[in-house]
């Protein structure tokens, strides 16, 4: 529509989300018509990501991982949230949408999303990890493909110990189950006192509704725990005085560095990665930031520190404020590459005192037969005369 005097044109734009939109330009604006510049499409209902970004998932038919290295910051993109299901994305309707909890408690009860929506809502900012986050077969392994199943969001919902107490959980009661609405058999049972602590029902992520891939309407959240205790599709808990040993509790393989062998291994430790430089990239002789990220299920990353000299000496990065709770940190590390080659590491230490290990701590605590959950070596890049980068596979079997 041309509207008014001062409108000299009407010009077509394809949207980057491919819409094709009318738009009006003003006579002023044509007339200081500078050919350096451009006229692009007025506002859209929706942003959109430059299409001179090529940033995706790596994606499998039962995963898709962050590209960590291209990633600025620490706050995960939510469509560049990993994933992790085992029976597909289901599609729940909202307003059909209930959560029960029952069993040891005094009141049984049905929330619907307009329920919990009602009680005192928090966000907060932390890690979600799978515990198979671990690659090590090749040199030619990139930060997405070495460790992209953890990601990171701000989340908003209720505190689980909120609608615990609204339905009076009984004393006795010592652990719950948490069942998801899909067909995946991944229901977990889940000690109590991780409610009174800091697990959470969340029904946003990142300033919006939670994606379906993370478990729209709602999921669980505990924080630091292995990805897979935070339950999503959330629509059923159910309290007892012992744990249900679903099938993921009676699998042979639940480690932990801590005390070496649990058959519940829930925090995950604390972990690091340089994501810059890393394969594939090549770097040139001087001064180069090495940047990561750090992370650890048990609290605050209080160190980061960096070796140029593959291991003989440490040095701390600087740590990105604010440092939070069971969050993906920050750290940077300024270098002078002299052109030799030469590999380079972190490793993270967290607010308990524990430094993350080598694989070859790892294999003396556990044996070799560990199964590839919760492994957190210390991973290091080769940095090759030409300025290749390569990843340094470790074998430990
Ligand atoms: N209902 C349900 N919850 C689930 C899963 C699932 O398959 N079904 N996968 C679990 C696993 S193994 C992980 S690592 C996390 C992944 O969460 P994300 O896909 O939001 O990253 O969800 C967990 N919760
Ligand atoms: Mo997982």
């Amino acid at each position: 529509m041309l509207g008014g005097a001062a409108t000299a044109a009407v010009m077509l734009f394809k949207s980057s989300y491919g819409k094709m939109i009318q738009a009006a330009i003003p006579e002023s604006v044509l007339q200081s018509a500078d050919p350096t510049k451009t006229i692009g499409p007025p506002p859209g209902e929706i942003g959109t990501r430059s299409a001179f970004e090529h940033v995706v998932k790596k994606t499998s038919d039962i995963s898709s991982r962050t590209p960590l290295q291209d990633l600025y910051g620490v706050i995960t993109p939510s469509d560049l949230h990993y994933e992790r299901h085992h029976a597909g994305v289901p599609v729940i309707d909202p307003h059909k949408y209930e959560l029960l909890i029952h069993g040891m408690v005094n009141k049984p009860m049905v929330f619907t999303l307009a329920d919990l929506k009602r009680f005192p809502s928090v966000s907060r900012i932390c890690f979600l990890e799978c515990s198979g986050n671990f690659r090590n077969s090749k040199e030619t392994l990139t930060p997405q493909e070495i460790c992209g199943l953890t990601s990171q969001s701000e989340w908003t919902g209720v505190m689980l110990s909120t609608l615990f107490r609204e339905v009076g959980v009984q004393p006795k009661a010592s652990w719950f189950l948490a069942e998801g609405g899909d067909a995946a058999i991944m229901t977990r049972s889940i000690p109590v006192k991780k409610a009174w602590d800091d697990a959470m029902i969340v029904y946003a992520q990142n300033g919006e509704a939670i994606r379906p891939e993370q478990g729209y309407p709602v999921r669980l959240l505990l924080p630091g725990w292995e990805g897979n205790t935070s339950v999503k599709w959330l629509r059923r808990l159910e309290l007892s005085d012992q744990p249900y040993m679903t099938r993921e509790e009676t699998s042979k393989y639940t480690y932990a560095v801590k005390d070496s062998i649990r058959q519940f291994s829930f925090e995950m430790d604390a972990r690091s990665i340089i994501t810059f430089p890393a394969f594939p990239q090549q770097v040139a002789k001087g001064w180069i930031e090495i940047r990561g990220i750090a992370w650890s299920g048990w609290g605050k990353i209080v160190k980061v520190e960096i070796s140029t000299d593959a291991g003989k000496t440490w040095q701390a990065a600087r740590l990105q404020e604010p440092v939070l709770d069971k969050a993906h940190t920050g750290f940077r590390y300024l270098w002078q590459w002299n052109g030799d080659t030469t590999e380079i590491m972190s490793r993270a230490i967290d607010e308990t005192g524990y430094t993350q290990p080598t694989l070859q701590q790892l294999v003396n605590a556990r044996g070799t037969d560990m199964g590839g959950y919760h492994m957190n070596p210390i991973t290091a890049w080769v940095i090759q005369r030409d300025g290749k980068v390569l990843f340094k596979p470790e074998k430990w079997k």
